[in-house]
């Protein structure tokens, strides 16, 4: 019999009994249709396209918020750029404008468990990233693992992770999420490139999905399974904001980015 490897569909309000098969790759990504309205999407982008703190970082041109990855060894000017960037985006999101707090309320709400901002000697994590991929960017194949790659940090004891993103603005043309059934390993690190991601060569034969992101969906996958953005075409930006969740006991999930 054919296995197939498909997504699963829910409803914002719908209930799931937390993530074996997320967890597990039997699935390669659970989706919440129309999470958010197109009315709400397009507030939020006018309002993160007015912010004038933008930074880049690996792999990316265009950024908004502090992501671990970029201070893996910097973990004081992690939680530095973190307070004052998130000190900003309160001023534009009050609090439950803030399409990651909303982000998170929906989670805790899918999954019946709490959902809380991961804490370190009473500093939050980063508490998500806006991403802007612009006409011809690309995003490389890479996987994403604070276990393996943040050492240092209390989020790297945690040994499972997930990512949520909700698509803002998908790309005209292309910018799918492609995710390939492959899990990282260890050996895999001979394939990584200098900066960012890894050689094609990893995912040969592989197979993969693509997911078509469209408005207003929040698209959560296990972010171990190696995974890419097709190159993005057409008039405007991609835009996107997410971030990483675990569940660090029975009712809670623990967020960070
Ligand atoms: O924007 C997406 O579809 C996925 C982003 C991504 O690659 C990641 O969060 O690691």
């Amino acid at each position: 019999m054919v296995n197939h490897w498909t997504p699963i569909y829910l409803k914002k309000n719908q209930k799931f009994e937390f993530i074996d098969e997320l967890a597990s790759g039997s699935i390669p990504a659970l989706i919440l249709k129309k999470a958010f309205s197109l009315k709400t999407c397009k507030k939020i982008i006018e309002k993160i396209l007015d912010f004038n703190y933008v930074s880049n970082g690996p792999g990316i041109e265009k950024k908004i918020g502090v992501s671990l990855n970029s201070f893996i060894n910097q973990k004081g000017t992690y939680f530095e750029k973190t307070r004052f960037i998130e000190k900003k985006l309160e001023r534009y999101f009050p609090y439950n404008e803030d399409p990651r707090t909303l982000m998170q309320n929906i989670l805790s709400t899918v999954f019946s468990m709490e959902t809380r901002i991961a804490k370190e000697n009473n500093s939050n994590y980063s508490k998500g990233v806006f991403r802007f991929h612009g006409t011809n960017e690309s995003f490389k194949i890479h996987r994403d693992s604070a276990h393996y790659e943040a050492v240092g940090y209390q989020v790297s004891k945690i040994p499972l992770q997930f990512s949520a993103v909700l698509h803002l603005q998908p790309a005209e043309y292309g910018g799918e999420l492609v995710i390939y059934r492959k899990i990282w390993k260890h050996s895999d690190e001979k394939y990584r490139t200098p900066y960012f991601g890894y050689s094609e060569k990893v995912v040969h034969d592989i197979e993969s999905i693509k997911i078509k992101p469209e408005t207003g969906d929040i698209v959560i996958i296990n972010p171990i399974h190696y995974h890419a953005i097709s190159k993005i075409k057409g008039k405007h930006y991609r835009i996107s904001t997410g971030f990483f969740f675990a569940p660090t006991d029975e009712q809670t999930l623990t967020c960070w980015a």
